[in-house]
């Protein structure tokens, strides 16, 4: 294994020494027991094969060494009474602790060497952790990221989330199809969580409220009759990097699952409802807790929204007992805390806090209302409609009496206020409502709830602020503003790409681990054919770590999950790259039909040359979206046609990675030379994987959507493959006339393609027709994507590409522009500006 591209050569400042060893040893002995089968050393266990254990005994022992700092952090906040800020997500897809706490302890050198000399190689310790993947996609990652640049930055800043007993479904493709198995992350246990039972809450659902009267006509609401859900806190550390920072993310758990009841079968199916619903009560169902699959789509579920409470009322309980240990007034309650709702999915924070508020702390409505916009801020990470949550006001009612009952305040409140500044106007005070139809529109609550609501690029919060949130706008012109998102340098391009870290140290200093901006001072090296090369091989070495996993990890199986044939893939040819969650608007279809295209131009010219391409495609689909599923069929349905096609002379290859998750990430985003990023311009809110791509070196080929169109203003259009229609040609046609079978008439290539989907030529099997079938149809009735549309220029675009990879200094020319326009990219940058326009952090350094 190519060993050199995972150790790397920052210097290490952690003093851990002797003591580690002994550590080790002491935790594989007494807290692992393994002392009593004769395990007395590391030896012993390396000897015995224990790798699990090592695994184990090494994670516990380095969490005793930070178990100091994170002490110091937590009085250091204390102590200076300074604010803090608390992200609330339903998602934090984290990955792997061990190696990313390795680098930013600054201890990854002896931790590497102490191994090697018992040996034992630390890589393939690493491999044996599973990745923490309690997200769905981008706003997940976006969340993990923000938890290492807050500790990185020295911000009192620190998660709450849920501690799902089940995260994301690991993915296997079989036939081609996508197979959903459920994610047992913590069959083996995990050592880098603490429980805390002494800091339990209980969670109150249902009962009856009942009105008390107080002195001076006061009132007071109290809920009766109530189920009671207890949610036992998780405490894993946030390590700053090279620094005396550790903070908190705070995971909630509900749950002394009982596995047995919890049918995979059903799970299988993706339907969970089904999966848990015969067997399990109401009061269980509460306790098992899995991260729901979908992304940008909003099912409606009860059970999710009872997750959802969960996290809010156990989080903010947690941090008003908190707050009320220093303070004995909420006058200052928002000059302490700070709450980051991240999307809507925590958005009942602003009922829960005022409910604690009047009910349970006996502040006055008034007052209570102006703390809690105050203290809250909302971020929106899509515009997708049927993305946008909207709870059903009666499930509501039965589950959260309370709550509904303040939201039906707030609202009448609003809607008032709406009609004051706006007198006769019905019609607008109905758009702006909180509740419509029976329906609760979150995002409306989450707006009207919070001092701040941001988008996540430039053009999505022009969009927001001009089209789907046009009116708040109006009315509170300075709320709606932009946070661009950004990536953490430490996890996408320290650990995954150390060669690459180090050249680019080599040739500006280590100062861009933590100020990104300074990678500009690459743009000097253009013209360095020395540092050209050095890209170009390294490049070439992640693309043959990518090629051995493909090899060994990746092979294609038949139904029942024998494997067929092993993969090889070139690593000459272009590493064309399309990673992300499964969806429509990210159109991985156009890339897919342009692959039968140029399939299709080679069938009909033997002889024809090009340049070698690798399609590269990783992605996962909700269990119930039955076209993203189509269309994962699709491209495995090429890849078979094409990899196994010897007119074709390996010119073309397709692959599908199945199981697409951060530690795959971390080999895959390496390795890539073209990344796609290739949405309907308007529908991506920014996209974080053009980010990573881009840092580690790929070219971009994209529209100008989401934060897309930020980069090609830091790189320069001209280094990068843009292509399409903007986002307000996308609504011009949108709103005015358009005909996919004009385009087809117009290209005879596309319809040609067109014509395949709807023969026999691509298969014979008739369930593999149908699947083509739909994909044809659903493009000539409506093509809701502009996917024909854009088809066209895309293809030119890719033509481009090839051209430009055949001259290989021209090619690594654009690849330094773009790794030095990425320093605004960060999520440090990211987070300082949180800091300082909405959040009101100050730096504190701990000692
Ligand atoms: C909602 C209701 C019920 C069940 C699930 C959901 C749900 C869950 C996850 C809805 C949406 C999500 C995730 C959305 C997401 O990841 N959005 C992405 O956020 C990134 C970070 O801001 C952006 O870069 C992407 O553009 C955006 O698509």
């Amino acid at each position: 294994m190519h060993d050199k591209l995972r150790s790397h050569n920052t210097v290490d400042t952690f003093p851990l020494n002797g003591s580690l060893s002994e550590g080790i040893e002491h935790h594989l002995k007494k807290t692992l027991g393994l002392g009593l089968r004769g395990v007395l050393s590391i030896k012993d266990a390396v000897d015995q094969k224990l790798y699990l254990h090592i695994y184990k005994s090494l994670s516990l022992a380095l969490r005793d060494k930070i178990m100091d700092k994170w002490i110091a952090t937590n009085q250091e906040y204390k102590n200076k009474e300074v604010k803090q800020l608390f992200y609330l997500s339903a998602e934090y897809l984290t990955g792997r602790f061990l190696g990313n706490n390795l680098i930013n302890l600054g201890a990854m050198k002896q931790v590497r060497d102490t191994l090697d000399s018992m040996g034992v190689n630390l890589n393939e310790i690493e491999d044996l952790e599973m990745d923490a993947g309690l997200g769905n996609g981008g706003l997940g990652r976006l969340a993990a990221c923000f938890l290492d640049s807050m500790a990185t930055l020295q911000l009192p800043g620190h998660g709450y989330g849920l501690r799902y007993d089940y995260g994301i479904f690991r993915q296997e493709i079989l036939d081609g199809f996508q197979v959903e198995h459920p994610d047992q992350w913590l069959q083996h246990g995990n050592p880098w969580e603490i429980q805390h039972e002494e800091d339990t809450v209980i969670v109150k659902f249902g009962g009856q409220l009942h009105r008390k009267n107080l002195m001076q006509g006061k009132k007071k609401t109290e809920i009766k009759g109530y189920e009671p859900v207890a949610a036992v806190p998780f405490d894993t550390p946030v390590i700053g990097f090279k620094n005396n920072t550790v903070n908190t993310l705070r995971l909630w758990s509900t749950s002394v699952p009982d596995y047995n009841k919890f049918d995979i079968k059903a799970f299988d199916k993706g339907d969970y409802e089904q999966a848990l619903k015969d067997v399990l009560s109401h009061e269980d169902l509460t306790m098992v807790s899995i991260l729901y699959p979908n992304d940008n789509h909003d099912p409606g579920k009860r059970l999710r929204l009872s997750q959802q409470y969960i996290l809010v009322s156990a989080s903010i309980q947690d941090i008003i007992r908190s707050y009320k240990k220093a303070n004995n007034s909420f006058d200052g309650f928002s000059q302490k805390v700070a709450i980051q709702i991240n999307d809507t999915h925590p958005s009942l924070a602003v009922t829960e806090l005022m409910r604690i508020l009047v009910d349970e702390e006996g502040v006055n409505w008034d007052k209570a209302w102006d703390i809690t916009r105050k203290t809250c801020a909302y971020t929106n990470h899509t515009v997708l409609s049927e993305a946008l949550e909207q709870w059903d006001g009666h499930m509501m009612k039965e589950l959260l009496p309370r709550n509904f009952e303040i939201i039906e305040i707030i609202n009448h409140d609003f809607c008032e206020l709406v009609w004051e500044q706006y007198p006769g106007d019905m019609e607008r005070v109905r758009r702006l409502s909180i509740l419509e139809n029976g329906k609760i529109r979150m995002a409306h609550l989450a707006i009207v709830g919070s001092h701040s609501m941001n988008g996540v690029a430039e053009l999505h919060t022009r969009i927001l602020k001009d089209q789907v949130f046009r009116e708040f706008h109006e009315m509170f012109p300075k709320k709606i503003n932009c946070k661009t998102n950004g990536i953490t340098p430490r996890r996408w391009l320290l650990k995954p790409n150390p060669e690459l870290a180090n050249l680019i140290t080599g040739k500006i200093g280590e100062g861009w681990i933590t100020d990104l901006q300074e990678l500009r001072k690459l743009e000097k090296f253009v013209d360095d054919s020395e540092f050209l090369n050095g890209l170009l091989e390294i490049k070439r070495r992640n693309k043959e770590r990518l090629k051995d996993y493909i090899h060994k990890h990746n092979p294609v199986k038949n139904a029942r999950g024998e494997i067929v044939e092993r993969i090889e893939v070139n690593p000459d040819s272009i590493f064309d790259v399309q990673a992300k969650r499964l969806h429509e608007y990210k159109r991985q279809l156009m890339n897919a039909l342009y692959i039968l295209m140029l399939y299709n131009e080679l069938k009909d010219n033997p002889s024809k040359e090009i340049t070698p391409r690798t399609f590269l495609f990783a992605a996962k689909s909700a269990p119930g979206y039955a076209q993203a599923k189509g269309i994962i069929k699709f491209i495995n349905i090429l890849a078979r046609l094409i990899n196994n096609d010897p007119d074709i002379r390996g010119m073309i290859k397709v692959v599908f990675l199945e199981n697409y998750n951060v530690s795959l990430a971390e080999i895959l985003i390496p390795a890539a030379d073209l990344s796609e990023q290739i949405s309907t311009a308007g529908l991506e809110a920014s996209g974080t994987g053009n980010m990573k791509l881009a840092l580690n070196g790929a070219l971009t080929i994209g529209t100008m959507d989401g934060a897309n169109v930020e980069m090609a203003e830091q790189i320069g259009e001209e280094n990068m493959f843009i292509f399409g229609l903007n986002a307000d040609e996308v609504k011009q046609l949108k709103s005015g006339y358009y005909n996919p079978e004009e385009i087809c008439r117009n290209h005879k290539d596309i319809q040609k393609i067109m014509d395949q989907l709807c023969s026999k030529k691509l298969t014979s099997i008739v369930e593999e027709r149908e699947v083509l079938h739909r994909i044809a149809e659903s493009l000539m009735r409506e093509d809701r994507y502009l996917i024909l549309k854009d088809l066209p220029l895309y293809k030119e675009t890719q033509e481009k590409v090839a051209l430009l990879y055949q001259d290989k200094m021209a090619w690594a020319r654009k690849v330094v522009f773009n790794i030095a326009g990425m320093g605004k990219f960060s999520s440090d940058r990211s987070i300082q500006q949180y800091s300082e326009e909405i959040w009101n952090l100050q730096e504190t350094p701990v000692q």
